[in-house]
């Protein structure tokens, strides 16, 4: 496991093995079953690239209407439970006793990808947001606190968990592309992304 930073991004490269990243994949698996992937609309009335759906007391959601936190799934029922061995993640890494209320997961398939952007539908920027990243590569890309300027861009690798704190924040970050057939993790390929996020 080695950890490194970047504009304030804490980049920790293989921080779950095969072993751990398979126990990750097994809860992912029990949320997608009571609250399947959706491709989501966006303000603009376009469809994301990339399926979503959430654990948690709140699931993050766009439509029309603009970005938000909702907390039942577009079918109706409320979001399933975040699975322990990802609230295990966010305790390792964060060390807060304050606990995340949101765990987005984002699916991106081949051509998915995620244009820049801030997360700011939080009540409270104090909190950091905890990513992990499972199955093929994606090409992450950080920006600055505002939109424009230069970018640096590393690849994620499955088991490779981001911590987004402090100037990290509110900083601009995205996804460019995924490296289909880089990871054996996924039966069917692509990548999956969690989001741990205090909502509140
Ligand atoms: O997929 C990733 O690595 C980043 C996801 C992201 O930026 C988000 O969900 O807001």
């Amino acid at each position: 496991m080695t950890a490194l930073r970047l504009r304030g991004f804490d980049i920790h490269k293989d921080f779950l093995n095969r072993a751990a990243q398979v126990e990750v994949l097994e809860g992912v698996r029990g949320v997608v079953r009571a609250a399947p992937f959706y491709r989501p609309e966006t303000p603009r009335g376009g469809q994301m690239s990339v399926r979503m759906t959430s654990a948690g007391q709140y699931g993050w959601y766009s439509d029309r209407r603009g970005y938000r936190y909702v907390t039942e799934h577009p079918d109706g029922q409320p979001w399933p439970a975040i699975p322990a061995p990802i609230l295990a993640i966010w305790d390792q890494v964060t060390g807060l006793d304050r606990k995340p209320e949101c765990c987005l997961i984002n699916y991106y398939g081949t051509d998915a990808k995620m244009g820049l952007h801030q997360d700011r539908d939080e009540a409270d920027f104090q909190w950091p947001v905890v990513s992990v990243s499972l199955g093929d590569d994606g090409l992450f890309r950080i920006g600055n606190l505002t939109r424009g300027g230069k970018t640096e861009s590393v690849w994620l690798q499955s088991g490779d968990v981001v911590v987004m704190g402090g100037e990290a924040r509110l900083t601009y970050h995205g996804v460019d592309r995924v490296k289909a057939g880089s990871s054996t993790l996924l039966p069917k390929g692509g990548r999956i992304n969690l989001t741990l996020r205090v909502v509140e």
